[in-house]
């Protein structure tokens, strides 16, 4: 083996569900050679309305030559989720078990909810969607903070046959619109406003224009159902010494709440009328649960859907064994649900196991940079999962933040979103971790519904940066450029032949689409768009995207659909975007602009056109350098050369062979042209 191996956590390997790498190969195997038997013991744990058959559990065509792809588990069988999450444990005895704390942005705003109380407001939910004339099918938009109702939402929908589309609170009016427009939502639930750190948002002002935007897009939505969320910050105000702005501030924007009657509804006003209980529907395991939108290499988003049964059973799996969660331990997840992380370990994950999780609204920089640490020992966090780019964030502030807090009671360490460079791999393993715990870098995708790549605490000896091995029922291959599976050693395009459960299914409204950009590219393949490198003791290292895809934070974007922002502007000619390494971000954007003829390049149109991608999908998507470029390097058939962008903004002169290149002289150019700060 390899120099940097670290073993996994001893004092809890005894106790692990997967004890040794011998175990871990066995199942392994079970799971690719006895799949039917692997993955229906594990449904046997969950209730099925009409039982699955055995001998038809799982089928797909993955060859778009061959007939359209398709993926189904367990089809014909019928089931609930919501049930399966909260119904099932509640009759199981766990009703007063704690199902989420809820950390507030301000410390002193915090409460929790039992698993007994969350199906009665699930219920009640459920009955109010009925009341808006939502049936089973339809699509309900969400966007909303990290509170409760955001769950409560997400499960009412699971519960009565409804497909959530949630949409990250972070994004802008103008992606919202579109992603409603998409997907043609009935309803959209949302909140007043939130407070991230000390800026307040009005989400509902953002949702009236999105609703606005969506209905020139052809699309109304006949419901709008706001949780007042200012009440809890106002009471926290009261009680922080008004750290989070002034109580006139909030009166002000509370009496603010724009409004239109008959379409707009108060959550608290709905909530009072209905009944607390609610009979789930029984739906098809292959019916859809929900769908969630990823960037797409186009520009346009893809609205990845996802199905019943299959993502119930893989999103329990893999929470079990990936985080090996144990009944009384607590754990805290920090990504925002409108993500598939949020939607796959803050909710559907950690509740089929009856699990007890954290929920947190703020950031981690708020009121000072100890704040996840002060939350892990607040409620005693067992299994802490965040993003590199949050550890490279808290890493600038060295150990004094992290000294003053117990972290005693942490077991394991997750990470996800990207590839997680050894530095910080090894400041999480030491300051966070003490060495103690096992760390779960965890590859996964929107598209793959859960972890599919990852070492399992307590088993799987760690290298730093390395995702390790599959998960159960996976089975990573690697193809070179013609399309020829790699053995041993190497690296290309990672892809998959055979499907897990808690796959995709489809895009939304377009299953073209959905075969040309993931089964196209290799006949019989799934292919995940990125590199990857299988080493000599046959550990996998994501080596990041292989197309035109960005990521910044975590959050994936391509540079198609920050080009279509940029060039949007009256002033802009044309544009291209490519990412740059940054220490924190991982990555970040760097724009190249040509303004229209005749006009200047000026300070003024840089930052407005900060603003403009700021606005228009969302601030994490802000670029960090926006540089005029009198013309773009092109191929002699129109093809901007982005290698050679890629080379102009890390200042590195060593650009290969441009011979290609329609005119040379353009690159010299764009160096003399990088902006002094850049
Ligand atoms: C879960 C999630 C997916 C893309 C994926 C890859 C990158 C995620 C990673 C990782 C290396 C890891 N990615 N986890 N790369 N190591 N542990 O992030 O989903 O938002 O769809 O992004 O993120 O490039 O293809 P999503």
């Amino acid at each position: 083996m390899s120099k940097n191996v670290y073993l996994p956590y001893h004092a809890t390997s005894e106790k692990a569900h997967i004890k040794s790498m011998e175990q871990y190969r066995e199942m392994h195997n079970k799971s690719l050679e006895s799949t039917e038997q692997f993955w229906s013991e594990i449904a046997a744990q969950f209730h099925w309305e009409t039982p699955y058959d055995i001998n038809n559990f799982y089928s797909y065509n993955f060859n778009v030559t061959q007939g359209p792809v398709q993926i189904k588990w367990m089809e014909g069988a019928t089931t609930n989720v919501c049930y399966n999450l909260l119904d099932k444990n509640v009759r199981n005895g766990m009703g007063d078990k704690v199902a989420f704390y809820w950390e507030g942005n301000d410390p002193e705003d915090y409460s929790k909810i039992t698993y007994k109380k969350l199906l009665e407001e699930v219920c009640r939910f459920s009955n109010v969607l009925k009341s808006k004339g939502v049936v089973k099918g339809d699509r309900v938009a969400i966007y909303m903070p990290m509170v409760f109702e955001i769950v409560i939402a997400m499960l009412s929908c699971a519960r009565i046959g409804a497909v959530h589309s949630i949409v990250f609170a972070g994004f802008s009016s103008d992606s919202l619109a579109e992603r409603m427009a998409d997907c043609k939502c009935k309803v959209l639930v949302t909140a007043d406003s939130v407070y991230r750190g000390d800026k307040l948002l009005n989400i509902k002002s953002l949702c009236d224009i999105a609703m606005d935007k969506a209905k020139s897009f052809g699309h109304e939505v006949s419901t709008c159902i706001v949780v007042r969320h200012l009440p809890r910050l106002h009471r926290s105000i009261n009680t922080s010494n008004g750290t989070n702005g002034s109580n006139s501030d909030i009166i002000d924007l509370h009496s603010d709440v724009p409004w239109t009657d008959g379409r707009d509804y108060w959550w608290h006003d709905e909530m009072d009328d209905v009944e607390p209980s609610c009979y789930p529907v029984w739906v098809s395991a292959e019916d859809p649960l929900f769908m969630l939108y990823t960037s797409g290499s186009t520009g346009k988003p893809k609205g990845v859907l996802h199905t019943t049964g299959g993502y119930l059973l893989y999103a329990a799996t893999t929470f079990k064994y990936v985080f090996d969660y144990h009944p009384g331990d607590i754990y805290w997840c920090t990504a925002d649900i409108g993500w598939i992380t949020g939607h796959s370990y803050v909710v559907y994950g950690p509740l089929a196991n009856g699990a007890t999780s954290v929920i947190f609204e703020g950031t981690p920089f708020y009121p000072d940079n100890g704040r996840y640490w002060s939350i892990i020992e607040k409620y005693k966090v067992t299994q802490f999962y965040t993003a590199p780019t949050a550890i490279r964030a808290l890493m600038k502030f060295g150990e004094e933040p992290v000294k003053k807090h117990n972290l005693d009671s942490l077991k394991v360490l997750g990470s996800v979103g990207e590839p997680i460079n050894p530095e910080a791999w090894l400041w999480y393993y030491q300051n966070i971790g003490k060495e103690r715990c096992s760390i779960a870098d965890t590859f996964w995708q929107t598209e793959t519904g859960g972890h599919v790549i990852t070492p399992l605490p307590g088993c799987t000896p760690m290298k730093p940066g390395s995702a390790s091995f599959p998960f159960f029922g996976v089975k990573p291959i690697l193809l070179d450029e013609s399309g020829k599976e790699i053995e041993g050693v190497g690296e290309g395009y990672l892809v998959f032949n055979k499907p897990w459960p808690g796959m995709m299914r489809t895009l939304f409204g377009n299953h073209e689409r959905f075969q040309s950009v993931y089964f196209s590219k290799f006949p019989g393949y799934y292919c995940t768009g990125d590199g990857a490198r299988r080493d000599e003791d046959g550990y996998f290292w994501v080596t990041g995207r292989v197309d035109d895809m960005l990521n910044v934070s975590g959050h994936l974007m391509s540079t198609a659909e920050v080009e279509s922002v940029l060039t949007e502007h009256p002033d802009v000619s044309e544009a291209a975007v490519v990412s740059r390494p940054h220490p924190v971000k991982g990555e970040c954007l760097y724009c190249f602009v040509t303004p229209n003829h005749g006009v200047a390049f000026t300070p003024k149109l840089s930052s407005e056109l900060v603003k403009k991608v700021r606005e228009s999908i969302g601030p994490f998507a802000m670029p960090d350098v926006i540089q005029h470029a009198p013309g773009l390097p092109k191929t002699r058939s129109g093809k901007i050369m982005r290698r050679v962008l890629r080379k102009v903004a890390v200042n590195d002169r060593e650009v290969g062979d441009i011979s290609t290149l329609a005119d040379e002289h353009i690159v010299e150019e764009l160096f003399k042209n990088r902006p002094e700060k850049a």
